[in-house]
């Protein structure tokens, strides 16, 4: 590879040609300020519009400041990064970008967060010089997310992230100059287009401009009402990332700090999500055997691949998308869906309670959860399985709002049952963890002989897309694992062409799974923080004691007491689902 020398603020650079600016400097630990570029390395993703020229910089020869994620190095160049003309022309262009963005740090819920807030506040700004005329765009509130085009700076991190990385292409920006926003198609709103909720666009704005919708309010109310039973339920992945809120490091285990915080908060049972997890291996590990022996024995109709069902924006994308595969997708609801589903049976049951006396709160990485929580069929008579659905920063803001000190809790325990879990559960949060889980269970009900090796290191990993043949006794099963929607097209296009290998195909929405999810702490296209949240929970499941979601002794007991078979009648009413035309 051909390599290029520069200076860059005194320092020798080497990098190879056609390396910007940008990028050399960030190679030798100098950092350059900018709002609209980014870059994932393991997504092969770059939003690079050149649109903030907040990263200009000065070069020796050179007339005019340039951007430094545009401009490439060329040999002996000598770049300086913050010169008085740099620093002038970077205050410049900021307030420019203030002068017609709300001014409503204290009450917007991105402050602290907020990149165009710190760029702003290590530049000192104090003052606005420039008074511009403000933007008076309709706020838009889906289920899952909300879009308040007053606030975009116009980046375009999102238009990149929902059509070229997810490819769903639900957002395209609309007009120009000082009209110019980031819209949908015929400028309907969000929930009238085709977005499927999975909140990568929110993960990757830098302002408010797309933030989650919150919940906050109505599980405050439901914890202070006395006549309620209120229950909370916590999604995989919210362990690991919960703590960064709280300045751990990315990846930092939180299990017992997080269940103690919901017991400080008033929740009266602090459940797990995994446990609905163990449960889900249970019918979607049966279902695939029931649809692959049919398969094997010649039966021309049966959907194969079979395609995992967990994921509500993976879930919407096909059936917008892709609506002649929705058989292929599992009929078992998600862990969410199970939960709230059992919750308010079997649990209400032993309690001697009605349902609707009973507040089920979901606790996820994910805002497509919250939409999935409102689907109608996930209710009965009005009063639904899941009653809100809250993302891990909306927990770390409730836990603020409690003034507990969330550092020095001790940690608590989850209650039973329904908060014992498997390690094959804890992995669900990261890709590849839901078909490793299924290939645990699976195989043992499959060859009847026990699985001495559990780690199918095989199946884990950041690529994209990945594949695997688990050899089950003599039978070979082939395994696709998808995660991004764009990755997933690719799986699914092969599906629809009759093209596909696979006997079954797992599909995370967004980027490392639900350890990437929308509603996580910000890691801002950081890789390495979605590798050390999928690490954590590959040492929580290599540190249980049990790790094959059969062998959850309440799992056990539940199916015993209560729904009889794993795809047995009743547990077809309360754990499977149909998807919409
Ligand atoms: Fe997920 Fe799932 S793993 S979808 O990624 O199947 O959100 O964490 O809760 O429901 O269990 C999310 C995570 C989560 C479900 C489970
Ligand atoms: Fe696109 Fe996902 Fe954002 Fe919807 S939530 S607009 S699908 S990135």
């Amino acid at each position: 590879m051909e390599t290029i020398k520069l200076i860059i603020d005194n320092k020798e650079v080497e990098v190879p040609r056609g390396t910007t600016i940008l990028d050399a400097a960030k190679s030798v630990g100098i950092h350059i300020p900018t709002l609209c570029y980014m870059k994932l390395e393991d997504l092969h993703y770059e939003n690079n519009p050149g649109a903030c020229r907040i990263c200009v910089v000065e070069i020796e020869g050179r007339r005019n400041l340039a951007p430094s994620c545009k401009m490439e190095c060329t040999e002996g160049m000598v770049v300086r990064t913050h010169t008085p003309r740099v620093m002038n022309a970077r205050r410049t262009v900021m307030e420019l970008i203030l002068s017609n963005h709300p001014a409503e740090c204290l009450t917007c819920s991105s402050n602290g967060h907020c990149e165009l807030q710190k760029i702003a506040h290590d530049l000192g700004i104090r003052e606005i010089r420039y008074k511009g005329e403000m933007s008076t765009f309709t706020i838009d509130r889906s289920p899952s997310i909300v879009r308040n085009m007053n606030k975009c700076i116009m980046c375009r991190r999102c238009e990149t992230m929902c059509n070229t990385i997810q490819t769903v292409g639900a957002l395209t920006a609309v007009n120009r100059g000082f009209n110019a926003a980031v819209s949908t198609a015929f400028e309907r709103d969000m929930a009238g287009s085709t977005c499927s909720y999975c909140g990568q666009c929110v993960s990757v704005c830098p302002v408010n401009a797309l933030s989650g919708r919150n919940t906050q309010q109505p599980v405050l109310d439901a914890l202070a009402d006395p006549t309620k039973i209120v229950i909370a339920q916590t999604a995989p992945a919210v362990r690991t990332a919960l703590g960064r809120d709280f300045g751990y490091e990315p990846g930092t285990l939180v299990t017992g700090k997080m269940v103690s915080a919901l017991r400080q908060l008033g929740f009266d049972y602090v459940f797990d999500t995994d446990f609905a997890a163990d449960l889900t291996i249970m019918e979607e590990g049966t279902e695939l055997l029931h649809r692959l022996g049919s398969y094997l024995n010649g039966d021309k109709e049966v959907k194969i691949p079979l395609m995992t069902s967990c994921c509500p924006g993976w879930v919407s994308f096909v059936e917008q998308h892709f609506p002649e595969l929705r058989d292929n997708l599992s009929t078992a609801k998600s862990p969410q869906q199970m939960f709230g589903a059992i919750a308010k049976s079997y649990f209400a049951e032993k309690l001697g309670v009605d349902r609707k006396d009973l507040v089920v709160v979901s606790i996820m990485p994910c805002l497509a959860k919250k939409y999935e929580a409102s689907r109608p069929e996930f209710s009965v008579e009005g009063n639904p399985d899941v009653d809100y659905s809250i993302y891990t920063r909306e927990l770390a803001r409730l836990i603020r709002y409690a003034n507990i000190d969330f550092n020095e809790l001790p940690d608590g325990e989850f209650d039973r049952p329904l908060g014992e879990s498997t390690g094959a559960s804890v992995i669900f949060g990261t890709t590849g963890g839901v078909i490793e889980a299924a290939c645990r269970t699976a195989y043992e009900l499959y060859t009847k002989k026990n699985l001495d090796k559990v780690d199918f290191e095989e199946l884990r990993g950041l690529e994209g897309i990945r594949s695997a043949t688990i050899d089950f006794n003599g039978t070979p099963v082939k395994i696709g694992i998808a995660h991004g929607l764009g990755n997933a097209r690719k799986l699914i296009e092969e599906v629809k062409n009759g093209t596909s290998p696979y006997h079954a195909i797992e599909v995370m929405a967004c980027p490392g799974g639900c350890i990437g999810g929308g509603g996580q702490p910000f890691h801002r296209g950081r890789m390495e923080v979605l590798r050390r949240r999928a690490a954590a929970l590959y040492r929580e499941d290599a540190n249980k004691p049990l790790r094959k979601s059969h062998e959850n002794p309440y799992i056990q007991q539940l199916y015993s007491e209560y729904l009889g078979e794993p795809c047995g009648p009743k547990a077809h009413k309360l754990l499977h689902t149909h998807y919409i035309d």
